[in-house]
Protein backbone atom coordinates (compact mmCIF):
# COMPACT_ATOMS: atom_id res chain seq x y z
CA UNK A 1 0.00 0.00 0.00
CA UNK A 2 1.56 3.57 -0.63
CA UNK A 3 2.15 5.85 1.73
CA UNK A 4 -0.82 8.31 1.21
CA UNK A 5 -3.41 5.66 0.49
CA UNK A 6 -6.35 4.97 2.47
CA UNK A 7 -7.11 1.67 3.99
CA UNK A 8 -10.26 -0.20 1.88
CA UNK A 9 -11.22 -1.02 5.94
CA UNK A 10 -12.16 3.13 6.40
CA UNK A 11 -12.78 3.96 2.76
CA UNK A 12 -16.21 6.28 3.29
CA UNK A 13 -19.31 5.31 1.11
CA UNK A 14 -20.03 2.19 2.75
CA UNK A 15 -23.71 1.71 2.83
CA UNK A 16 -23.95 -2.43 4.33
CA UNK A 17 -22.70 -2.24 7.96
CA UNK A 18 -19.66 -5.09 8.17
CA UNK A 19 -17.20 -6.22 10.14
CA UNK A 20 -14.21 -4.40 10.44
CA UNK A 21 -12.13 -6.98 11.30
CA UNK A 22 -12.74 -9.64 9.40
CA UNK A 23 -10.37 -11.29 6.85
CA UNK A 24 -7.63 -8.63 4.39
CA UNK A 25 -9.53 -5.68 7.40
CA UNK A 26 -7.66 -7.37 10.17
CA UNK A 27 -4.19 -7.30 8.49
CA UNK A 28 -4.22 -3.94 7.26
CA UNK A 29 -5.58 -2.81 10.46
CA UNK A 30 -2.73 -4.42 12.13
CA UNK A 31 -0.42 -3.06 9.55
CA UNK A 32 -1.16 0.48 9.94
CA UNK A 33 -1.31 0.53 13.70
CA UNK A 34 2.49 -0.76 13.47
CA UNK A 35 3.51 1.73 11.09
CA UNK A 36 2.05 4.43 13.22
CA UNK A 37 3.55 2.77 15.92
CA UNK A 38 7.01 3.07 14.34
CA UNK A 39 7.12 6.69 13.15
CA UNK A 40 4.80 9.69 14.35
CA UNK A 41 5.27 11.24 10.74
CA UNK A 42 3.86 7.61 9.64
CA UNK A 43 1.26 7.95 12.12
CA UNK A 44 0.57 11.88 10.90
CA UNK A 45 -0.46 10.47 7.10
CA UNK A 46 -2.49 7.86 8.23
CA UNK A 47 -4.13 9.79 11.43
CA UNK A 48 -4.96 12.38 8.48
CA UNK A 49 -6.67 10.01 6.18
CA UNK A 50 -9.16 8.47 8.43
CA UNK A 51 -9.70 11.30 10.36
CA UNK A 52 -13.02 12.31 8.75
CA UNK A 53 -14.05 8.44 9.46
CA UNK A 54 -13.33 9.21 13.30
CA UNK A 55 -15.55 9.82 16.32
CA UNK A 56 -18.11 7.34 16.80
CA UNK A 57 -16.43 4.51 18.62
CA UNK A 58 -17.17 4.72 22.31
CA UNK A 59 -13.65 4.47 24.18
CA UNK A 60 -13.67 2.78 27.51
CA UNK A 61 -10.10 2.59 29.83
CA UNK A 62 -9.86 0.14 32.32
CA UNK A 63 -7.20 0.28 34.63
CA UNK A 64 -6.13 -0.82 38.64
CA UNK A 65 -3.51 -2.38 40.91
CA UNK A 66 -1.68 -5.30 39.40
CA UNK A 67 -3.43 -8.87 39.07
CA UNK A 68 -6.98 -7.18 39.94
CA UNK A 69 -8.18 -9.00 36.75
CA UNK A 70 -8.60 -6.50 34.21
CA UNK A 71 -7.25 -8.83 31.00
CA UNK A 72 -9.72 -11.81 32.27
CA UNK A 73 -12.55 -8.77 32.67
CA UNK A 74 -12.05 -7.05 29.51
CA UNK A 75 -12.25 -10.37 27.37
CA UNK A 76 -14.93 -11.12 29.17
CA UNK A 77 -16.74 -7.81 28.57
CA UNK A 78 -15.67 -7.67 25.06
CA UNK A 79 -17.53 -10.93 24.90
CA UNK A 80 -20.62 -9.57 26.51
CA UNK A 81 -20.30 -6.22 23.65
CA UNK A 82 -20.02 -8.67 21.03
CA UNK A 83 -23.83 -10.24 21.77
CA UNK A 84 -25.05 -6.99 21.77
CA UNK A 85 -26.58 -4.09 19.75
CA UNK A 86 -27.73 -4.89 16.16
CA UNK A 87 -26.39 -6.56 12.60
CA UNK A 88 -24.82 -9.65 14.63
CA UNK A 89 -23.11 -7.43 17.96
CA UNK A 90 -20.82 -4.96 18.91
CA UNK A 91 -17.28 -5.01 17.06
CA UNK A 92 -14.45 -4.58 19.67
CA UNK A 93 -11.10 -3.20 19.56
CA UNK A 94 -8.90 -3.97 22.91
CA UNK A 95 -5.64 -1.83 23.00
CA UNK A 96 -3.54 -3.82 26.08
CA UNK A 97 -0.74 -1.77 26.95
CA UNK A 98 2.02 -4.06 28.50
CA UNK A 99 5.50 -2.82 30.54
CA UNK A 100 8.11 -2.33 28.37
CA UNK A 101 10.83 -5.10 28.47
CA UNK A 102 13.84 -3.79 29.81
CA UNK A 103 16.42 -5.29 26.87
CA UNK A 104 13.98 -4.98 24.05
CA UNK A 105 12.15 -1.99 24.31
CA UNK A 106 9.01 -4.46 23.61
CA UNK A 107 6.15 -5.61 25.35
CA UNK A 108 6.11 -8.91 27.49
CA UNK A 109 2.08 -9.51 25.47
CA UNK A 110 1.27 -11.12 29.21
CA UNK A 111 -1.79 -9.53 28.35
CA UNK A 112 -3.01 -10.54 25.52
CA UNK A 113 -1.79 -14.24 26.68
CA UNK A 114 -5.31 -13.83 29.08
CA UNK A 115 -7.67 -13.05 25.89
CA UNK A 116 -7.36 -16.40 24.15
CA UNK A 117 -10.99 -16.77 23.61
CA UNK A 118 -11.97 -13.20 22.37
CA UNK A 119 -8.77 -13.67 20.42
CA UNK A 120 -10.83 -16.32 18.48
CA UNK A 121 -13.85 -13.89 18.25
CA UNK A 122 -13.77 -12.44 14.37
CA UNK A 123 -14.91 -8.89 16.13
CA UNK A 124 -12.62 -8.50 18.63
CA UNK A 125 -9.13 -7.18 17.42
CA UNK A 126 -6.81 -6.88 20.01
CA UNK A 127 -3.52 -5.09 19.91
CA UNK A 128 -0.45 -5.00 22.61
CA UNK A 129 1.59 -1.89 22.82
CA UNK A 130 4.36 -1.16 25.03
CA UNK A 131 4.25 1.61 27.67
CA UNK A 132 7.58 2.68 26.40
CA UNK A 133 8.66 5.58 27.94
CA UNK A 134 5.66 7.81 28.18
CA UNK A 135 5.18 9.54 31.32
CA UNK A 136 1.59 8.68 32.09
CA UNK A 137 1.75 5.18 30.98
CA UNK A 138 -0.20 5.28 27.51
CA UNK A 139 1.89 6.19 24.55
CA UNK A 140 1.35 8.51 21.71
CA UNK A 141 0.10 5.66 19.54
CA UNK A 142 -2.78 3.99 21.52
CA UNK A 143 -4.10 7.40 20.89
CA UNK A 144 -3.44 6.92 17.17
CA UNK A 145 -5.05 3.10 17.80
CA UNK A 146 -7.76 4.42 19.24
CA UNK A 147 -8.19 6.75 15.90
CA UNK A 148 -7.23 3.90 13.12
CA UNK A 149 -9.75 0.99 14.63
CA UNK A 150 -12.46 3.69 15.51
CA UNK A 151 -11.88 5.13 11.55
CA UNK A 152 -11.80 0.92 10.98
CA UNK A 153 -15.73 0.74 12.34
CA UNK A 154 -15.51 0.04 15.40
CA UNK A 155 -18.06 0.06 17.89
CA UNK A 156 -16.01 -0.14 21.49
CA UNK A 157 -12.27 0.62 21.85
CA UNK A 158 -11.20 -0.81 25.28
CA UNK A 159 -7.98 0.24 26.36
CA UNK A 160 -5.92 -1.69 29.57
CA UNK A 161 -3.34 0.16 31.26
CA UNK A 162 -0.40 -1.18 33.20
CA UNK A 163 -1.17 -2.27 36.71
CA UNK A 164 1.40 0.02 37.84
CA UNK A 165 0.12 0.66 40.75
CA UNK A 166 1.59 4.29 40.43
CA UNK A 167 -0.43 7.28 39.72
CA UNK A 168 -2.82 6.44 35.99
CA UNK A 169 -4.77 9.07 35.96
CA UNK A 170 -3.76 9.55 32.36
CA UNK A 171 -6.03 7.05 31.01
CA UNK A 172 -9.11 9.52 32.29
CA UNK A 173 -7.87 12.18 29.76
CA UNK A 174 -7.88 9.24 27.20
CA UNK A 175 -11.43 7.54 27.02
CA UNK A 176 -14.99 8.81 27.60
CA UNK A 177 -15.37 5.90 30.13
CA UNK A 178 -12.90 5.16 32.75
CA UNK A 179 -13.65 1.87 34.84
CA UNK A 180 -10.99 1.25 38.04
CA UNK A 181 -11.10 -2.46 38.77
CA UNK A 182 -10.05 -3.53 42.75
CA UNK A 183 -10.32 -6.54 44.55
CA UNK A 184 -12.03 -7.22 47.81
CA UNK A 185 -10.05 -6.73 50.73
CA UNK A 186 -7.33 -6.76 49.25
CA UNK A 187 -5.97 -3.07 50.09
CA UNK A 188 -6.66 -2.46 46.40
CA UNK A 189 -8.67 0.39 47.84
CA UNK A 190 -6.66 2.28 50.00
CA UNK A 191 -4.21 1.61 46.92
CA UNK A 192 -6.09 3.37 44.54
CA UNK A 193 -7.31 5.63 46.81
CA UNK A 194 -3.75 6.80 47.04
CA UNK A 195 -2.80 6.45 43.56
CA UNK A 196 -6.46 8.97 42.42
CA UNK A 197 -7.79 6.06 41.04
CA UNK A 198 -11.12 6.30 42.98
CA UNK A 199 -11.66 10.14 41.58
CA UNK A 200 -10.94 9.17 38.03
CA UNK A 201 -13.68 5.83 37.83
CA UNK A 202 -17.09 6.74 36.33
CA UNK A 203 -17.52 2.95 37.79
CA UNK A 204 -16.05 1.23 40.12
CA UNK A 205 -15.69 -2.52 39.52
CA UNK A 206 -15.54 -4.97 42.70
CA UNK A 207 -13.75 -7.91 40.75
CA UNK A 208 -13.31 -11.59 41.85
CA UNK A 209 -16.33 -11.52 43.57
CA UNK A 210 -15.98 -15.29 44.00
CA UNK A 211 -13.64 -14.43 47.21
CA UNK A 212 -14.95 -13.39 50.72
CA UNK A 213 -15.43 -9.65 51.33
CA UNK A 214 -16.77 -8.61 48.07
CA UNK A 215 -20.15 -7.41 49.44
CA UNK A 216 -18.32 -5.70 52.29
CA UNK A 217 -15.88 -3.81 50.10
CA UNK A 218 -18.76 -2.98 47.32
CA UNK A 219 -21.39 -1.10 50.44
CA UNK A 220 -18.22 0.08 51.74
CA UNK A 221 -17.59 1.97 48.30
CA UNK A 222 -20.67 3.09 47.91
CA UNK A 223 -20.54 4.89 51.32
CA UNK A 224 -17.77 6.37 50.29
CA UNK A 225 -18.97 7.41 46.64
CA UNK A 226 -22.03 8.91 49.06
CA UNK A 227 -20.14 11.35 51.10
CA UNK A 228 -18.08 12.39 47.66
CA UNK A 229 -18.59 15.20 45.70
CA UNK A 230 -19.38 14.49 41.91
CA UNK A 231 -21.54 16.06 39.43
CA UNK A 232 -24.49 14.48 37.58
CA UNK A 233 -23.30 11.36 37.43
CA UNK A 234 -22.28 9.40 40.93
CA UNK A 235 -19.68 6.42 39.91
CA UNK A 236 -22.10 3.23 39.83
CA UNK A 237 -20.38 0.24 41.84
CA UNK A 238 -20.23 -3.14 40.23
CA UNK A 239 -19.67 -6.30 41.46
CA UNK A 240 -18.14 -8.61 39.06
CA UNK A 241 -16.55 -12.56 38.99
CA UNK A 242 -14.57 -12.14 35.49
CA UNK A 243 -13.79 -15.82 35.09
CA UNK A 244 -17.47 -16.82 34.92
CA UNK A 245 -18.70 -14.15 33.96
CA UNK A 246 -20.96 -12.83 36.34
CA UNK A 247 -22.12 -8.98 36.53
CA UNK A 248 -19.94 -8.74 33.46
CA UNK A 249 -23.87 -8.00 31.53
CA UNK A 250 -24.30 -5.44 34.12
CA UNK A 251 -21.18 -3.78 34.06
CA UNK A 252 -21.90 -3.50 30.22
CA UNK A 253 -25.31 -2.27 30.77
CA UNK A 254 -23.38 0.74 33.07
CA UNK A 255 -20.77 1.25 30.59
CA UNK A 256 -23.84 2.53 28.19
CA UNK A 257 -25.66 4.14 30.94
CA UNK A 258 -22.57 6.41 31.32
CA UNK A 259 -22.16 6.97 27.26
CA UNK A 260 -25.82 8.20 26.94
CA UNK A 261 -24.98 10.26 30.16
CA UNK A 262 -22.43 11.90 28.64
CA UNK A 263 -24.19 12.48 25.44
CA UNK A 264 -27.17 14.03 27.25
CA UNK A 265 -25.38 16.46 29.86
CA UNK A 266 -22.95 17.48 27.69
CA UNK A 267 -20.33 16.21 28.94
CA UNK A 268 -19.12 14.52 26.11
CA UNK A 269 -17.75 17.24 23.65
CA UNK A 270 -16.07 18.19 27.32
CA UNK A 271 -14.47 15.09 27.61
CA UNK A 272 -13.75 15.36 23.94
CA UNK A 273 -11.71 18.69 24.37
CA UNK A 274 -9.38 16.90 27.05
CA UNK A 275 -9.21 13.99 25.04
CA UNK A 276 -7.78 16.23 22.44
CA UNK A 277 -5.62 18.21 24.30
CA UNK A 278 -3.97 15.10 25.85
CA UNK A 279 -3.28 13.72 22.68
CA UNK A 280 -1.11 17.08 21.11
CA UNK A 281 0.19 17.09 24.56
CA UNK A 282 1.37 13.41 23.76
CA UNK A 283 2.87 14.03 20.63
CA UNK A 284 4.95 17.67 21.25
CA UNK A 285 6.39 15.39 24.39
CA UNK A 286 6.87 12.62 22.17
CA UNK A 287 8.86 14.71 19.95
CA UNK A 288 10.38 17.23 22.17
CA UNK A 289 12.49 14.29 23.76
CA UNK A 290 13.29 12.71 20.49
CA UNK A 291 14.47 16.51 19.56
CA UNK A 292 16.66 16.64 23.02
CA UNK A 293 17.80 13.33 22.44
CA UNK A 294 19.31 14.14 18.96
CA UNK A 295 20.89 17.42 20.30
CA UNK A 296 22.09 15.27 23.77
CA UNK A 297 24.14 13.40 21.07
CA UNK A 298 25.90 15.99 19.56
CA UNK A 299 26.77 17.90 23.07
CA UNK A 300 29.85 16.59 25.17
CA UNK A 301 28.83 16.14 28.49
CA UNK A 302 32.67 14.10 29.49
CA UNK A 303 33.56 17.13 31.14
CA UNK A 304 30.96 18.52 33.20
CA UNK A 305 30.17 14.62 34.25
CA UNK A 306 33.58 14.39 35.97
CA UNK A 307 33.37 17.74 37.26
CA UNK A 308 30.30 16.35 39.21
CA UNK A 309 31.85 12.97 40.43
CA UNK A 310 34.31 15.43 41.67
CA UNK A 311 31.55 17.26 43.51
CA UNK A 312 32.89 20.54 41.77
CA UNK A 313 29.34 21.29 40.57
CA UNK A 314 25.92 19.94 41.10
CA UNK A 315 23.63 17.78 38.63
CA UNK A 316 21.10 20.83 38.70
CA UNK A 317 23.90 23.43 37.06
CA UNK A 318 25.08 20.60 35.23
CA UNK A 319 21.42 19.95 33.98
CA UNK A 320 20.67 23.74 33.26
CA UNK A 321 23.67 23.96 31.19
CA UNK A 322 23.30 21.24 29.00
CA UNK A 323 19.90 22.51 28.37
CA UNK A 324 21.38 25.86 27.35
CA UNK A 325 23.41 24.30 25.68
CA UNK A 326 20.86 22.27 23.35
CA UNK A 327 18.96 24.83 22.78
CA UNK A 328 21.62 26.64 21.28
CA UNK A 329 21.30 29.69 23.68
CA UNK A 330 25.08 29.46 25.05
CA UNK A 331 26.09 30.55 21.27
CA UNK A 332 23.40 33.44 21.45
CA UNK A 333 24.74 35.09 23.95
CA UNK A 334 28.39 35.36 23.34
N1 LIG B 1 -11.01 -15.85 41.85
C1 LIG B 1 -10.95 -15.04 40.82
N2 LIG B 1 -9.80 -14.87 40.16
C2 LIG B 1 -9.78 -14.01 39.11
C3 LIG B 1 -10.93 -13.31 38.68
N3 LIG B 1 -10.59 -12.53 37.64
C4 LIG B 1 -9.30 -12.73 37.41
N4 LIG B 1 -8.79 -13.63 38.28
C5 LIG B 1 -7.43 -14.16 38.36
O1 LIG B 1 -6.55 -13.12 38.75
C6 LIG B 1 -5.28 -13.30 38.14
C7 LIG B 1 -4.85 -12.03 37.44
O2 LIG B 1 -5.74 -11.80 36.36
P1 LIG B 1 -5.40 -10.81 35.18
O3 LIG B 1 -6.62 -10.71 34.34
O4 LIG B 1 -4.14 -11.17 34.51
O5 LIG B 1 -5.18 -9.47 36.00
P2 LIG B 1 -4.59 -8.07 35.46
O6 LIG B 1 -5.16 -7.01 36.33
O7 LIG B 1 -4.84 -7.95 34.00
O8 LIG B 1 -3.04 -8.24 35.72
P3 LIG B 1 -1.84 -7.29 35.20
O9 LIG B 1 -2.15 -6.91 33.78
O10 LIG B 1 -0.64 -8.13 35.34
O11 LIG B 1 -1.85 -6.10 36.14
C8 LIG B 1 -5.43 -14.50 37.21
O12 LIG B 1 -4.92 -15.64 37.86
C9 LIG B 1 -6.91 -14.60 36.99
O13 LIG B 1 -7.35 -15.90 36.69
C10 LIG B 1 -12.16 -13.55 39.40
O14 LIG B 1 -13.21 -12.98 39.09
N5 LIG B 1 -12.10 -14.40 40.45
MG1 LIG C 1 -3.50 -7.55 32.45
Amino acid sequence: MGATETPAAVRPGRKKKRNPFEGKGRARLARLISEAENSSDRAREIVNSVLHRTGRAHVIGVTGPPGCGKSTLIERLALQLRKEGSGGGKTVGIIAIDPSSASSGGAFMGNRVRMREASRDRGIFIRSMASRASPGGIPRAACDAIKIMDAAGADCIIIETVGAGQTQTDISRTVHTTVVVVQPESGDIIQAMKAGLMEIGDIIVVNKSDLAGADRTATSLRHMLETGHYGSWVPRVVKVTATSGKGVAELARSIEEHRRHLEASGELAQRERTMALNEVEKIIEEEMRKELARKMEKIKVQKDIESMVARKVSSHDVAKKLMMRAAGKCRKKR
